[in-house]
């Protein structure tokens, strides 16, 4: 049984974690393979794990006489770096899927009238997170913050945490046990210890109302004991400000009418500071401002249309290969996609980094962020569902504040069969009815008949922009120069985005552009790709698949993949594909375009 099983861990976290003083617990920590779950189940496979007390392997025992039999050692343990996908770390855990345990000592002297959050910003899949043999709870999920906390737990000098960690692949979780993309397990990013005052500023929303340029909206959320407090909220350099009380919840709700703002976009990417503080506590944050909306067909930004110049990408840095270990290796990311003149980035097929979203806010590339509800999810299970609901609760709790993000995506590619329905349009809703400010969509799949590509996706009524994946010229329609005979019929009168398009190409390999897997043929379906697309009256963007080469167990072609979906416009040496510059000067065309239309 799949559960979201999260005993102790909060519903929500706290927001702009990194403002806060943290104690960062990143580092060598010692591992154990433990394939057949032996510290967990005890030796003889008797249950471990009740009423909190952890017992056998779990625990960070140690030898204590010559004569004692301990059949493990975390201290003589190898180590692995997190944050880091264990995969790229150690040769023979390249394919491994199974669980590993983790184990980390830091020296602490905890304050007394102070509280502490012990915070993981993502670990793959399932994480059974003990802290001084206290068991704190569990976490099912690979790529959302959570947190602990520990404030009763923590001692005076040596503390560890030892962290069950399995990446099992599963057919009702989300993802399910079927993606095409490397299943990285492991501590992946940051672990942090977060050391607040008693009653703390734990959430706030500080955003443009929807669709209005002239007021900032929001609120700001306290936890703990003192919860009635007067809230200020500060913009000094928009010469703004206001004071409000918390309600019995901790709660307070502001609006501030704005006379005058720089608007956020990705050609002024102006971040305000805002300082917010109640009685006990204070943070600080850097926000943009802008307004983001369907009109009809267009897409508005600060009410005027854009076209959204863009790619997908995973969350791989290549050169590892494996998941960024920190956030230069996702600015190297998107300064290739910046080089590409893109205004638009898809962070494909779950929710990246926290800090990646800042970075845009500060580059001025815009955001499609997504969730794991990819192809054949297990529809009608509801403990999947409330995963899936888990996941973009918490993907639009932790990036609400960032200007980049302007799409959440509920999924890719899930089929359009009636199971489906419930589940996505409950995603649907949940995603609006967390945020009204920004476009909720999905990548939806399309059929052919004849050559005419239909895009009737029931779902499509739930969506504020319609957007699709389609490989013309790779894995259907024909040979790239045959793709330009099909025409699209889509159902709705709304905003298209080209979720995908694309085709694989070995960095380096030369021959005609009849010839798979040759740079020629995947530049020749860019080229006519790009006319087919312009055959669609309501396009408004697109996020070709993908920017850089990644690797996936389901390529194993030894000659041309090698474990390696080949579809990136970067090889995986990082070397520009002849599709490069493709895209490159597509975009830089429709830039100067866009430029015209404002001079206008
Ligand atoms: C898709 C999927 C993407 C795959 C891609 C491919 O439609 O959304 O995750 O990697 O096709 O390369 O086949």
């Amino acid at each position: 049984m799949n559960c979201f099983i999260n005993t102790n861990a909060q519903s929500s976290f706290i927001q702009n974690i990194y403002a806060r003083n943290c104690l960062n617990l990143d580092g060598h920590w010692h591992y154990i393979i433990d394939p057949f779950e032996t510290g967990f189940r005890g030796f003889q496979g008797a249950k471990a794990d009740e009423n909190n007390k952890l017992s056998g392997y779990f625990e960070n025992k140690q030898q204590q006489s010559k004569s004692e039999l301990v059949e493990y050692s975390f201290k003589k343990s190898p180590t692995l770096d997190v944050p880091g996908d264990w995969n790229s770390q150690d040769e023979k855990l390249l394919y491994y899927e199974g669980t590993i345990w983790y184990e980390h000592d830091f020296d602490f002297h905890p304050q007394s009238n102070k509280r502490y959050f012990l915070r993981f910003n993502a670990i793959n899949y399932d994480a059974y997170v003990s802290l001084n043999d206290k068991k704190l709870g569990v976490h099912a999920g690979g790529f959302t913050p959570f947190e602990f906390e520990v404030t009763k737990l923590l001692n005076a000098g040596n503390n560890f945490i030892i962290i069950k960690v399995n990446n099992t692949r599963k057919k009702e979780n989300v993802p399910t046990d079927n993606f095409d993309w490397w299943n990285y397990g492991g501590i992946t990013r940051d672990v942090l210890l977060a050391e607040m005052p008693a009653t703390f500023i734990k959430d706030y929303k500080i955003q443009l109302a929807k669709n209005d340029l002239k007021k900032i909206e929001g609120y700001v959320q306290l936890d703990g004991a003192n919860l009635s407090q007067q809230i200020k909220i500060n913009i000094p350099e928009a010469g703004l400000q206001t004071t409000v009380t918390t309600d019995a919840n901790g709660k307070a709700a502001f609006s501030i009418p704005v006379k005058k703002l720089s608007y956020w976009s990705p050609e002024n990417p102006k971040r305000y500071h805002v300082a917010i503080s109640s009685g006990t506590d204070s943070v600080n944050d850097e926000i943009g401002f802008r307004t983001i909306e369907v009109n009809g067909s267009n897409i508005l930004l600060n009410g005027k249309t854009v076209f959204l110049r863009g790619i997908a990408l995973h969350d791989e840095n290549p050169f590892i290969p494996g998941r960024p270990r920190n956030i230069s290796d996702c600015r190297m990311l998107l300064n290739w996609a910046k080089e590409l003149n893109c205004n638009f980035v898809r962070l494909a097929h779950y929710p990246h980094n926290e800090e990646e979203a800042h970075l845009a806010d500060s580059m001025g590339l815009l955001l499609w962020e997504e969730v794991p509800v990819y192809w054949t999810i297990d529809w009608t299970n509801d403990s999947t569902l409330h995963n899936a609901e888990h996941q973009i609760t918490d993907l639009i709790q932790r990036d609400k504040n960032r200007a980049s993000v302007i799409v959440w995506s509920i999924g890719n590619e899930t089929p359009n069969i009636p199971e489906r329905e419930k589940f996505m349009e409950a995603m649907a809703d949940t995603a609006h009815a967390l945020d009204n400010t920004r476009l909720v969509s999905a990548a939806l799949l399309t059929r052919t008949s004849g050559d005419t590509i239909f895009v009737d996706d029931a779902l499509g009524k739930k969506l504020d922009v319609v957007s699709f994946n389609e490989y013309y010229g790779w894995y259907t329609g024909g040979m790239p120069w045959e793709i330009n005979k099909f025409n699209f019929k889509i159902d709705y009168e709304k905003p298209v985005i080209i979720s995908e398009l694309g085709a694989a190409a070995l960095g380096g390999f030369h021959a005609d552009s009849a010839t798979r897997f040759s740079e020629e043929y995947q530049q020749s379906v860019y080229q006519h790709q790009i006319q087919l697309i312009s055959k669609i009256k309501n396009l408004r963007g697109m996020t070709p698949w993908i920017l850089v080469d990644f690797r996936s167990p389901k390529r194993p072609e030894p000659e041309f993949q090698n474990g390696w979906n080949h579809k990136g416009l970067i090889s995986e040496t990082g070397q520009k594909k002849k599709a490069f510059f493709v895209l490159q000067d597509f975009y830089k065309q429709k830039k100067e375009e866009d430029d015209l239309q404002e001079i206008k």
